[in-house]
């Protein structure tokens, strides 16, 4: 409930566990490496591991750690919805040879990027006290749209306690009202169980075609669907912050706010390019922050392109407060592997701010479909009372970490391509494994194949 200083309360990461069907199918437009890698083979297994390797990492930093599972793929309810009928094994068979693209779609792994699971509200900056999530539509893209009622049921799975948590609908579907969750949602505050600043970044007004908006690549995220979350959120108007991003940049590959900006506490680190009017966001930020001054770190484009920005996933970085109060930037294998975002890198460590640490980790599996780390994890400011309300049974430790690997070893394959998405038997491997990851998460039935 509200700041209380006796209170303990962190910031806990809930990483995605990459599903078994993790593949390439360039599903998503606007989305350079997802274009990019389409068609190349995947390997869930390695995906699954390099996940959980990242989680226990942060876990053994001193950081809160939780686990989200993955959805059942294909998605044979929605197959049914469009008209394929039969046993499952006929389902399949006449979906991936009548409809290959939209069989497709129902394979993806893609709840692996909890960033747009939902959007969070902490209770401390909610008018009723309580923490309020709202599953993302990801009306956009097809294949994300079908994501949400399965989320919204593995949320509630968790977090059951009406008494500390509300849960709200995924806004209507339709480009209107277009969600994308935490993707586009930063929090700001001095400390986590403070009120806090909500920053919401939207790619374009949905009911206003005077706006500007990109031309080459859709706007996930609308405005009036951020409003919408604040309202439902119950948000305090003064301490609601929304930016419209750069429509160039979403032309330019940033399908996201997080792929070009990231925010922690009082930091706000971003490229000069994020946003449409950068000046007014800021001052609105440290208006709606009060007293205390904000830190801005801006990236300059004559120091990172676009293009870097976009190819190394540089912004995609966790940016994280460890013991000594000292913030960490988590960023992706790639960001070593290109010389000018290295030595920015080096330079923003020596550089006057509260970031002191870059560490580096590989996603790559899930890299070349365009999520870094901070896609793969949806943040949940949680006070010590609330994590004993969740289910305890989802936060990374020794026995999770162990119990994880070993199951991933057992169920998941290590090699996938288009064909093998086809093949009934991945089904069957699908749906015992998540079976099992069931009970191990203590999350009852959450899969239309269990309800
Ligand atoms: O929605 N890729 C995801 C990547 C999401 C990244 N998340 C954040 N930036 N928070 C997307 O575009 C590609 C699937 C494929 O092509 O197989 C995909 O869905």
């Amino acid at each position: 409930m509200h700041s209380d200083p006796k209170i303990t309360t962190y910031e806990v990461n809930f990483d995605g566990i990459v599903g078994p069907t993790h593949n390439y199918a360039g599903l998503s437009v606007g989305n350079v490496a997802s274009l990019k890698n389409a068609a190349l083979a995947s390997n869930p297994k390695q995906g699954a591991l390099q996940g959980l390797a990242k989680m226990k990492a942060l876990a053994d930093l001193g950081l809160k750690q939780a686990v989200l599972p993955p959805l059942e793929r294909p998605d044979l309810h929605v197959l049914r919805q469009l008209g394929f009928a039969g046993t499952d094994e006929n389902v399949i068979r006449k979906a991936s040879r009548e409809a290959p693209a939209i069989f497709s779609a129902t394979c993806s792994a893609s709840s692996m990027w909890t960033a747009n699971a939902c959007t969070i509200s902490p209770s401390s900056d909610t008018a009723n006290g309580k923490v309020h999530f709202t599953a993302a539509n990801l009306a956009n893209k097809f294949h994300r749209s079908i994501e949400a009622p399965t989320t919204s049921r593995v949320l509630a799975s968790i977090f059951t306690d009406d008494q500390h948590f509300s849960h709200h609908e995924a806004l209507p579907l339709g480009d209107h009202f277009g969600d994308e969750g935490a993707a586009n949602h930063t929090r700001f505050c001095q400390q986590y169980g403070d009120k806090g600043v909500e920053f919401f970044v939207f790619g374009k007004y949905a009911f206003d075609n005077s706006k500007p908006f990109p031309k080459k690549y859709p706007a996930r995220q609308t405005f009036e669907a951020s409003q919408a979350i604040a309202r439902l959120h119950q948000l305090d108007n003064q301490r609601t912050v929304y930016a419209q991003q750069n429509p160039a940049v979403i032309d330019a590959g940033v399908f996201h706010n997080d792929v070009i900006a990231v925010g922690n506490q009082n930091c706000l680190f971003y490229h000069q390019q994020a946003f449409l009017d950068t000046a007014k966001v800021l001052a609105d930020l440290q208006q709606a922050f009060g007293d205390q001054p904000m830190h801005f770190i801006q990236v300059p484009e004559s120091q990172v392109s676009i293009d870097d920005a976009v190819h190394t996933y540089l912004f995609n970085s966790q940016l994280v407060t460890l013991a000594d109060n000292k913030m960490a930037i988590i960023a992706p294998a790639e960001c070593q592997e290109n010389q000018r975002v290295k030595d920015y890198l080096d330079s923003v460590i020596a550089a006057d701010n509260p970031i002191n640490q870059v560490k580096i980790y590989d996603v790559k599996q899930s890299m070349q479909n365009g999520g870094g780390p901070a896609c793969l994890r949806q943040r949940v400011v949680l006070s010590e009372v609330e994590i004993a309300a969740s289910n305890s049974a989802v936060y990374m430790n020794e026995t999770l970490f162990e119990t994880l690997n070993q199951w991933v070893n057992k169920h998941y394959r290590d090699s996938l391509t288009e064909q093998d998405l086809a093949d009934p038997q991945l089904l069957v491997e699908s749906r015992q494994a998540l079976d099992e990851l069931t009970q191990i998460l203590n999350l009852g039935s959450v899969y239309p194949f269990q309800l």
